[in-house]
Parts: structure tokens; sequence; C-alpha cells
């Protein structure tokens, strides 16, 4: 037999947005990212009962160029005080490195920067595929009532840093106010 890495396949979940195999599960609850929320107060009334905000699906590979990783996130609906559930949101540690998005269930936004301060907001909705551009930091956001489920696909060896994000925040919160969907402007943000 080769000695080349086998091609496989891996199944969707369509009801649960899970992959069977479950791969490497990552699982965020509020208590894992209490800073990133602006309303303090509402962090700390919600976080005995720390509520599950999303989980990662992740088809387990080589951290290599030569591979794609892929994997599903479900971001369950909520809100922190008036802020809608989050991802961390990230850099690619290899800052040129792009990623693509599909959604496949649930309504949500992709927000994205970059370290210059540009900012961008992209609505998903199933069957919208997002091009996280290389340089482009970017954050979902659960703007529904449903859990928003999508596929991702990056280079393998990308990498994640969240280091930058968990500092200066990005550009804009997504909010509701007066039972609609808004943009604020973050006022934790600071330019690297
Ligand atoms: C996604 C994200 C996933 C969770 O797979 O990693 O949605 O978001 P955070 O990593 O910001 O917690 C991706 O963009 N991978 O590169
Ligand atoms: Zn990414």
């Amino acid at each position: 037999m080769s000695a080349k890495f086998q091609p496989f396949t891996t199944e969707y979940e369509f009801d649960t947005g899970k992959l069977n195999p479950e791969g490497r599960v990552i699982v965020r609850k509020l208590s894992h990212m209490k800073e990133m929320y602006l309303d303090q107060k509402a962090v700390e009334e919600r976080v005995e009962e720390d509520p599950l905000i999303y989980e990662v699906y992740n088809v387990e590979l080589p951290e290599t160029m030569a591979h794609i990783q892929h994997c599903t996130t479900i971001l369950y609906p909520g809100k922190i005080g008036n802020e809608y559930f989050m991802t961390k949101g990230h850099y690619h540690e290899i800052l040129d490195r792009a990623e693509i998005y599909f959604c496949l269930k649930g309504k949500g936004q992709l927000i994205m920067q970059t370290k210059e301060g540009d900012f961008k907001k992209l609505e998903m909705v199933p069957g919208t595929i997002a091009y996280v551009a290389p340089e482009w930091a970017h954050r979902t956001v659960n703007t529904g009532d449903e859990p928003f489920i999508f596929f991702a696909a990056y280079p393998g060896d990308a990498g994640h840093d969240y280091g930058g994000i968990e500092t200066e925040g990005f550009v804009k919160l997504s909010v509701e106010e007066n039972g609609e969907q808004k943009l604020i402007d973050n006022p934790r943000y600071q330019k690297v």
C-alpha cells in the first residue's frame, strides 16, 4: 500500500450540525470568553449558569500547508446583555491565510477587520458562501433565534491568533436595540 495520506469522508449530520466522526470538539461557554462581552454586569449575572455559546467539530488533520482543515461550528442563539452570542474571533497565526465559510442553517453575521482598522460585515443565511480574504480577522454572530451553523475550510498551517482580539476587541459590536439588530462602535477597541 502507498505511504500517501489516504482520502476519506466525514458525514455532516443535517439535523444537529455535528460531524461523524465528531473529530476534535471545541466547546466554548461564557466562562471561556467572559472578557469579550461589553456588558460585564450581564456577564456576572450569567456566568454561574455558564451558557453554552458554541461548539466546533474539527476533522483531525496534520497542520501543514498541504492539508485543508475543515470543521463545522454550531453557534447557539442568545445574548449577554444586548450583545448577541458570538465566537471569540481570531486572526490566522500566518496572517495571510484565507478561509471559506458556508452557511448551512440559521442566520448570522460574519464580522471582519484588518490590523489597519478596516471593518466589514457580511450577512449569512443557508446557502451563503463567504470568503474571508487573507489578513482579515473574523468572528461570527448569531442574530437569529435558532442555532447558526456553518462549515469552514482553510489552509492546514493557518493557526489561530486570539491574543490580538482578546486585547483590542473588534471595531464594532453586534447588539439588539429596541428589537432590532445594530452594529455599534466598540468603546474598548484600540488599534494596535
Ligand atoms: C473557524 C472558527 C470557529 C470558532 O473554524 O475557529 O468558528 O471560532 P473561534 O476560533 O474564533 O473561537 C475558523 O475560522 N477557523 O479558522
Ligand atoms: Zn479562521
